[in-house]
């Protein structure tokens, strides 16, 4: 197959939007990447980025320096325009949408016929249909043949974007099928997987679906992980042997689920269907209520010494070796334990450089605390030197969250080890 190269606009230049342009550009594709931050922007067009992603960081030096990439605070006219903004929580749980009106709002004057406008951005079953086709209406263009519209979601994981967005299958939902074969042929200049065509609606709700699966299962173990604490017994092992089961996948339990995925877009189809989504709210609440579940263990823990005790939280973001803190659980269990005034607590944390107050060593962070709470495992974590933190320590207690340490290495180097869904936490 022979690609046609365009030039694109890529709106957005966040967690999906800078590796999308990245990835197109460096198959020779001419991208203007548009962010209505100018620090972003300005960073960009010195090949430098703004998020930590693996193998990002190359990718976009050599697709500014080759002249490929680009970035402006303003849209320019192009074949294809790519809509990748945030479409953040409202306060009462509904999508904020602002960031997709203004970006489609902007190309309006560009629009010619010919052109393609794919909506990359995660939004509520409905949104192309009803919100997107309006707005680009306005232009005056037939939008179906005059215009070719798609939501495209995206699906890649942080920490493996570049390998996922050409490695995952690819749903592209098209007004018509002219829109769904135009982009389509867009993304097959990189994408190796599968590209599976389908309504603009439904491609909505598969994104949604499949971040609601996952929540939903991380709810049913964290569910799993506070029956077995009551019971006395240790979940990671019924989970595991569960899992020996041809057909049953239960997830891990966790101090609760963070990112701008799976944590907000579950709402997105409550936000449609209230009435009908029982089972994703409260999946939902039960993950929100991982943080206070974290803060009863911490206090039947330090419940043993008397006076105001430290704690040390290792980890801020969201998973491991990401720098990505947005929605992360770990931030609402620090200021739970910030509002106790029989408690102090430190952070220590390698890569959540947004983040205010982290100590910039973990020795430094665990000083004279009784109790050490492993709330994220990134790599670092496990090269902890036991001996040294025991020693910095004034009771040497290690609650962890991931069930990513060693039981036995922690007991010999004279810890109690206390870890989440196993057993109860004391007498
Ligand atoms: N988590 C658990 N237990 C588990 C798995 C995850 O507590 O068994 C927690 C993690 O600690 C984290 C949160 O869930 O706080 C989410 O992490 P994740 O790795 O499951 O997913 P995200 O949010 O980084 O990325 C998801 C992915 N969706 C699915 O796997 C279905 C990704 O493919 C999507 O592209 C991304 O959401 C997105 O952008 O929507």
């Amino acid at each position: 197959m022979v690609f046609i190269k365009k030039k694109i606009c890529i709106l957005g230049l966040g967690y999906i939007g800078l590796p999308t342009a990245a990835m197109f550009a460096t198959h020779g594709h001419h991208i203007v990447g548009v962010d209505v931050s100018s620090r972003i922007v300005d960073s960009l067009n010195r090949g430098e980025i703004t998020i930590e992603e693996p193998y990002l960081d190359p990718m976009v030096r050599e697709a500014v320096s080759s002249g490929y990439l680009k970035a402006s605070t303003v849209p320019e006219q192009a074949d294809a325009y790519i809509i990748a903004v945030g479409t953040p929580i409202n306060g009462d749980k509904t999508a904020d949408l602002t960031a997709v009106i203004g970006a489609a709002e902007s190309i309006v004057r560009l629009l010619k016929k010919g052109d393609l406008v794919i909506l990359e951005s995660t939004c509520p079953p409905g949104t192309v249909t009803d919100l997107l086709v309006p707005i680009l209406s306005k232009s005056g263009l037939d939008i179906g043949t005059e215009v070719l519209v798609a939501h495209c979601p995206e699906r890649v994981l942080p920490g493996r974007i570049l390998l996922e967005l050409v490695e995952n299958n690819k749903i592209v939902g098209g007004v018509n099928s002219a829109s769904c074969e135009a982009v389509r042929d867009l993304y097959r200049s990189f994408v190796k997987g599968e590209i599976y065509l389908t309504d603009a609606t439904t491609a909505e709700m598969c994104k949604l679906m499949e971040n609601t699966y996952r929540d939903v299962n991380i709810a049913l173990a964290n569910e799993t992980a506070m029956i077995c604490e009551n019971l006395g017994i240790d979940a990671w092992e019924v989970i595991k042997l569960s899992n020996k089961h041809p057909r049953v996948h239960l997830h891990s339990p966790g101090p609760g689920v963070g990112g701008h995925c799976l944590a907000v877009d579950p709402w997105f189809i409550v936000e449609k269907q209230p009435e009908l989504s029982n089972i994703i709210r409260l999946a939902r609440e039960t993950n929100d209520g991982m943080p206070e579940h974290i803060y009863s263990l911490v206090k039947k823990i330090l419940s043993r010494y008397s006076g105001i005790q430290k704690t040390a939280v290792l980890g801020v973001t969201y998973k491991p070796n990401i720098d990505d803190i947005r929605e992360s659980p770990i931030i609402e269990l620090i200021d739970i334990l910030r509002k106790d005034p029989a408690v102090t607590t430190a952070v220590f944390d390698p890569h959540a450089k947004k983040y205010a107050g982290v100590e910039p060593d973990l020795y430094k962070a665990a000083e004279k605390s009784s109790l050490v709470i492993l709330a994220v495992n990134h790599d670092e974590f496990s090269h902890i030197d036991f001996d040294r933190l025991k020693s910095v320590m004034s009771h040497a207690n290690i609650l962890d969250t991931r069930n990513s340490m060693d039981e036995k290495t922690l007991k010999e180097a004279g810890f109690e080890y206390f870890l989440l869904g196993k057993g109860k936490m004391t007498d």
